[in-house]
């Protein structure tokens, strides 16, 4: 059953650990109440900040639901990103959109830190989803066949410290792989949320990529 779900998702995430992180989820995750925001961090899960390495992200929906399924969600999902990217100053070096979770590679920001820059990439993606009660309202006719979830994202984030170039290299490879893993698309130039082009072709997508001119800034200031 594990092991079907594993091939299923294609990634570290099964449905049996996405529930195992099914803690209650804080305010940040509850679509009613986008106003409040806890900024509390998750526990049993060490991060390790400050060395300068590479954090490899994976952070679900609510349920391992596929709340990222639509076009739209995926490209609301990226442009907050970029937004957070440029607000925090960190390097996106790899990202991967996914229909019920993602991946991402990133530097340390140069403001703050990895779980405060996901918790604002959270709730900004569930604030532009749902900016009022109203509006929440009305989108979730369209959004989730008149079935808003109560939650959007599961509390939890999975933080994978890469400091080694052979890990950076398999890491990379292993977000680009997985829309063809899960069978959405046969090639990963194939899929359109993912730094995958910005590689490949060194196509300007819509997240800057391998951005390094602000990180280093600050290391210089420093
Ligand atoms: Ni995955």
């Amino acid at each position: 059953m594990r092991n079907r779900h594993l091939r299923r998702l294609g990634c570290p995430i099964s449905r049996a650990l996405c529930e195992k992180w099914g803690f209650p989820c804080s305010s940040i995750t509850d679509i009613a109440q986008t106003s409040t925001y806890d900024s509390g961090m998750p526990t049993g899960l060490k991060r390790y900040y400050g060395n300068g390495d590479l954090h490899f992200i994976t952070a679900s929906c609510y349920r391992c639901q596929p709340l990222l399924e639509s076009e739209y969600r995926k490209d609301l999902f990226v442009t907050v990103l970029e937004q957070v990217r440029q607000r925090y100053k960190f390097v996106v070096v790899g990202y991967v959109v996914m229909p019920e979770h993602f991946h991402l590679l990133i530097s340390e920001p140069a403001r703050s830190n990895p779980s405060v820059v996901i918790q604002a990439l959270k709730l900004g993606v569930v604030k532009r989803l749902f900016p009022t009660p109203k509006i929440r309202e009305k989108r979730s006719l369209k959004l989730f066949n008149n079935s808003a979830p109560n939650h959007f994202w599961q509390k939890r984030f999975y933080d994978f410290n890469v400091w080694s170039a052979c890990k950076h290299r398999e890491k990379l490879r292993y977000i680009h792989r997985n829309p063809v893993k899960r069978g959405l698309v046969d090639t990963p130039d194939q899929w359109r949320w993912s730094s995958f082009r910005a590689y490949a072709f060194g196509e300007t997508g819509p997240i800057v990529v391998n951005d390094w001119s602000q990180v280093k800034m600050k290391i210089r200031a420093a």
